[in-house]
């Protein structure tokens, strides 16, 4: 059992998770036009992550016998700098993400709500692989700088990323 601010709460994530996926896949579009596919599998694959964590938000909301309540999803940017700049427009976002997160974390403790505490420990670790994989994208990039053979190579090694989707609890 949630409490209704709790729901609201956890609404509100599902809803800037769907954004995080919408933006991701926006960077992804962006870089298949400019002809990075590896950086466009690296966003798609992000997409594919925030979706699975607005589900995991979703599944939870259900499971307490609340009524997940989706609205509009902000429009993303549609226009987008070097990949230093996305990256660094990445680490931001997830700056903001990790702080909506902890956001939640002290609500659920204000409320004594223990379930949801648990149930938020994967999202606190997942911040920490986001701007982790964020910070080393930024370090990679400012070591290549405009070099064109660094950036190829970077773009060439992310077209091996692969999503995993996280394993149910
Ligand atoms: Fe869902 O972690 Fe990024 O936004």
């Amino acid at each position: 059992m949630i409490s209704k601010k709790m729901t609201e709460a956890l609404n509100g994530q599902i809803n800037k998770e769907m954004y995080s996926a919408y933006l991701y896949m926006d960077m992804s579009a962006h870089c298949t036009y400019v002809g990075l596919s590896g950086f466009a599998n690296w966003f798609m694959v992000q997409y594919q992550e925030e979706m699975s964590h607005a589900m995991k938000l979703y599944d939870y909301v259900n499971s307490q016998g609340e009524k997940v309540v989706l609205n509009a999803i902000e429009k993303p940017p549609g226009k987008f700098g070097t990949p230093l700049e996305m990256f660094e427009a990445t680490l931001k976002h997830e700056q903001f993400i990790t702080e909506s997160i902890h956001g939640l974390v002290d609500l659920a403790n204000e409320e004594k709500d223990y379930a949801t505490q648990i149930f938020l420990q994967w999202f606190i670790t997942e911040q920490i692989e986001e701007e982790a994989n964020d910070n080393e994208m930024i370090a990679k990039l400012k070591l290549v700088g405009i070099d064109g053979n660094g950036l190829f190579m970077i773009d060439k090694e992310l077209e091996t990323r692969l999503f995993t989707p996280p394993a149910k609890e």
